[in-house]
């Protein structure tokens, strides 16, 4: 046979999109592909959520739970939410029509750090999960599933899974096989066994993912892009804060504490994250390697500029135009990208074993150090925690960057106290703004509060943050971390009462 469906079992049940959707049972839990806008089913959500449009107007509302790997797209969350269609939303999400619902009070959003999804999905912690929609590259002539350009939960999903809906999807590169890395040995414990990984390109497990035929109850043909956001181009302030990492990571080097080619780099999702990979292509390290969660724009300049020798992830995230160039590409990367399930590439015990340089955006850092990552005010739920806390709470270095205002600057980055904490002072051990960077390990909580404040705070923000804590050191309930409690989310407050925290 030819095409992408090689095998004869699996292309006898290719459906219309619209019949396949009507296989999805109201209340079913559904464990979709799909990992920062890649690999996520193209066709089967939006029949879907035309399906729950129409149940719901013949007066037979309908829901489904909806778990994922990460973020997916408009066609995926985006139209479900759209139709009020999702029960749970699960692991992370950064689609704006869900937020919106998830901020109102009218979706239901678990965001759980990523590497514990499948343990916690074996478990039954969600309840069962009973449809599996993903999104393959092919299906090989004795049945094995080639995945697309991301793993995810995908081996959880078919493993758990009662039915399986597969979207076989021609537009994804068909040299994408060869690529993955899909390990089948984690048990439950007692009796787990380590993960053989010791270099960031190692490869473990097998380059298919398997699934018994039998529980195929539909393919569906499709040929569409991943739906990937745009990164900005690198403006001033973020190459600003690239510029102070690579100087960091330089002095590192100096003193002993890192290798010449650094160790295995993590970058997050987001467009200071990129900026900083973009200074790393001309900044001095070479030969470097990523352990990482998703391979964006920046990485694959890295590859290409023979920066980076081998990046290890879960998925790709890459602008409409990196995605071009990777699928024409693809082959050419084939023996410097693994792609993993996020169970592994995001696994605690390989990055501590890999040592890795983490590095992460945040939506604001306290004068202690705790950094929140999700929240806006406290409140509304920005994206979710994703993999930053599988990293972070593991790395060799614990990196955070962020402009030090946002919203024009109505807003400081640096605050008293956050409104939210997703990584504890415990797990911070560089903050770096525009304004400079501030290495806090191995410093008290009054003497991290100094270096915040000097080094990372904007100086519009400067002498309030030094007038809090000067106040605090004298007014404080206890002087180990000052904090006054009547003040200290009340910059929140003022912006939330009057769009400023001036
Ligand atoms: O809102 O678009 O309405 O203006 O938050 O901010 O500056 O574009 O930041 O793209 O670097 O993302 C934390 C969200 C940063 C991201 C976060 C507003 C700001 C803007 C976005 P507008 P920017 P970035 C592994 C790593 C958690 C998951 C993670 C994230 C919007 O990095 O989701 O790390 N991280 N995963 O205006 C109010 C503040 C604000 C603020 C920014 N202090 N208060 N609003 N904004 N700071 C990868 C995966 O897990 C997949």
């Amino acid at each position: 046979m030819v095409g992408r469906i090689r095998n004869r079992r699996f292309a006898a049940k290719v459906v219309e999109v619209d019949e396949a959707a009507q296989l999805i049972e109201p209340g079913d839990n559904v464990g979709m592909s799909g990992f920062t806008g890649a690999g996520y089913p193209k066709e089967v959500p939006g029949a879907l959520a035309k399906r729950i449009a129409v149940e719901r107007a013949c007066g037979r509302p309908m829901k489904v739970g909806l778990w994922t790997g990460a973020s997916t797209a408009p066609e995926l969350d985006g139209v479900l939410a759209e139709v009020d269609g999702i029960d749970l939303r699960m692991p992370y999400q950064s689609d704006p029509v869900s937020r919106t619902k998830i901020n109102a009070g009218s979706l239901d959003y678990t965001d759980i750090h990523l590497s514990h999804v499948a343990q916690q999905v074996r478990q039954g912690i969600f309840g069962h999960l009973d449809v599996a929609v993903v999104e393959v590259s092919g299906i090989t002539e004795d049945g094995r599933l080639v995945p697309s350009s991301s793993v995810g939960n995908n081996t959880t999903w078919l493993d758990r899974a009662d039915r399986v809906i597969l979207e076989v999807n021609s537009w994804q590169s068909a040299h994408l096989a060869g690529m993955h890395d899909i390990y089948y040995g984690t048990t439950e414990p007692p009796g787990r066994t380590p993960i053989p990984i010791t270099r960031p390109a190692d490869r473990i497990g097998v380059p298919y993912l398997e699934c018994p035929p039998d529980k195929v109850i539909a393919v569906v043909e499709t040929e569409s892009p991943d739906r990937n956001t745009v990164f900005a181009e690198p403006d001033a302030v973020s190459e600003s804060i690239a510029g102070h990492v690579l100087d960091f990571f330089a002095d590192e080097v100096h003193r002993g504490r890192l290798p010449r080619n650094l160790l295995p780099l993590q970058s997050g999702v987001g467009n200071v994250a990129n900026a900083v990979l973009a200074g790393l292509e001309t900044g001095p390290f070479r030969d470097l390697t990523a352990y990482t969660e998703v391979i964006q724009d920046g990485m694959l300049r890295l590859l290409d500029a023979g920066v980076l020798l081998t990046a290890s992830a879960t998925a790709f995230s890459l602008s409409p135009a990196a995605a071009d160039r990777f699928n024409r590409d693809a082959a050419a990367y084939r023996d410097r990208i693994v792609l993993r399930p996020q169970e592994i590439s995001n696994h605690p015990e390989v990055v501590r074993r890999l040592g890795c340089l983490a590095m992460n955006g945040i939506v604001e850092a306290d004068i202690y150090g705790n950094v929140n990552s999700t929240h806006l005010m406290g409140s509304r739920v920005q994206n979710g925690i994703g993999g930053s806390g599988d990293f972070a709470r593991n790395a060799h270095i614990s990196i955070f960057v962020t402009p030090s205002v946002a919203k024009d600057g109505a807003i400081s980055t640096i605050v008293p106290m956050v409104s939210h904490v997703d990584h504890t002072e415990h797990d911070v051990d560089v903050i770096v703004t525009e304004q400079g960077l501030a290495d806090l390990r191995g410093l008290s909580p009054r003497r991290r509060a100094e270096r915040i404040i000097e080094r990372c705070a904007h100086p519009d923000f400067r002498p309030a943050l030094r007038d809090y804590y000067d106040r605090a050191r004298r007014g404080a309930f206890g002087f180990h971390t000052p904090h006054l409690l009547d003040e200290s989310l009340s910059w929140h407050q003022r912006y939330v009462v009057t769009g400023s925290m001036r």
